[in-house]
């Protein structure tokens, strides 16, 4: 590019002497030639969004324990694709969960954060394995956990007691929640049914995202992607963060964050090409939410956005898909909007197996 740089400039001066070579050298150029054969193929990820990927990664802090996080992905997800239902092949969907955190500095003192409870990503991970689906549960470390909904926030405190003999007992009160919760999530583990991978910044959110595509590809389209995780929009490049903790004796701070490069096409046309993909959209002025939902639908190419207004969140969601809007509501106060939510998405993923290209 350099090269056509230096060289459009000398030929906008000649233009006769200089536009056959100049032509000639751009076509020559395998940078050039790959941008144009992104802007040929509109549906695949552009030059821009690549370049601004490819940099996000190449300068994130390395993820530890990525060996041992592709292993398990690899055992789980082989094992899975193994079993066969009533339903056919067994199903498997990644549910992200929680928000991811922005550090401000390399030896992270402080953070930009996010409401996230990652209620709804656990909620959900236990509807999709009542309906046969397997689970990788990526989630914010310290959120919400699939089977602990009924329970306290301080379960250990609040749910147990140490008897006069030094034995634990579970108080009355508790019993039913602390007995589904064991029994839930032990049958799940046990059957190998639910795989759970922590993260708590947007760099190690992002890179073990695109570990978990690389081995759900040779599921073909029984693997879905439910990206329900609130990440965030702005971060702080690692190369230009402060290493050490940020001194107020500096002054007021000021710091200007990059945008984070939109994944969601990404993943959606490479890292998971044959996957079902759904992606949440989240607003608070419910004048723009619709509109939101509609350009990601399109933008990102989702199979379905799920759209929500952070203080109805738990009460409401409208599923937007190609073929139209449909309004999700909870049916009573003790009920949850995840239990006909996941319905209506499974129904659209099984129509989805059996055209994919429909
Ligand atoms: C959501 O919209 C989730 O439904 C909530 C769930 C985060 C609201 P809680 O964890 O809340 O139960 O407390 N998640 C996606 C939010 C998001 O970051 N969406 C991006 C956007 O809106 C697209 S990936 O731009």
């Amino acid at each position: 590019t350099d090269c056509i740089h230096r060289q459009s400039s000398t030929a906008a001066a000649h233009p006769r002497r200089y536009a056959q070579p100049l032509l000639e050298s751009c076509f020559k150029n395998k940078a050039l030639l790959s941008f144009m054969d992104a802007v040929k193929n509109l549906d695949a990820v552009d030059a821009t969004t690549s370049f601004q990927v490819k940099s996000f990664f190449d300068s994130a802090p390395l993820l530890k324990d990525a060996e041992s996080i592709s292993r398990k992905l690899t055992q789980f997800i082989h094992q899975n694709a193994s079993l066969t239902g009533s339903k056919g092949p067994r199903r498997v969907v990644c549910v992200t969960s929680g928000g991811t955190t922005v550090p401000l500095e390399q030896r992270c003192v402080r953070y930009i954060d996010n409401f996230s409870s990652g209620h709804r990503g656990a909620t959900s991970t236990e509807y999709f394995l009542k309906s046969g689906y397997s689970v990788i549960f990526l989630y914010r470390r310290g959120t919400c956990q699939p089977y602990c909904r009924s329970l306290p926030d301080d379960p250990l405190l609040e749910c147990f007691n140490l008897t006069s003999d030094s034995s634990i007992q579970v108080l009355e009160s508790h019993a039913e929640a602390v007995k589904s919760a064991i029994s839930g999530h032990h049958d799940v583990v046990s059957g190998g049914y639910l795989l759970k991978l922590p993260f708590t910044t947007i760099f190690e959110y992002l890179q073990i995202l695109r570990l978990i595509a690389t081995p759900m590809k040779i599921l073909g389209p029984n693997a879905m992607f439910y990206l329900a995780a609130a990440v965030s929009d702005f971060y702080v490049p690692w190369e230009s963060m402060a290493v050490h903790k940020i001194q107020s004796a500096s002054g007021p701070l000021d710091m200007r964050l990059a945008q984070v490069p939109k994944m969601l096409l990404v993943l959606r046309k490479e890292w998971a090409p044959t996957a079902f993909c759904v992606s949440f959209k989240l607003e608070t002025d419910k004048e723009i939410l619709l509109e939101k939902a509609d350009t990601a639908l399109k933008k990102y190419k989702m199979h379905a956005v799920v759209a929500n207004e952070l203080s109805t969140r738990k009460e409401v969601v409208i599923l937007v898909t190609e073929s139209g809007k449909v309004s999700v509501y909870r049916e009573n106060d003790l009920s949850v909007v995840e239990s006909p939510l996941i319905k209506l998405l499974v129904e659209k993923h099984s129509t989805y197996i059996m055209d994919p290209n429909a």
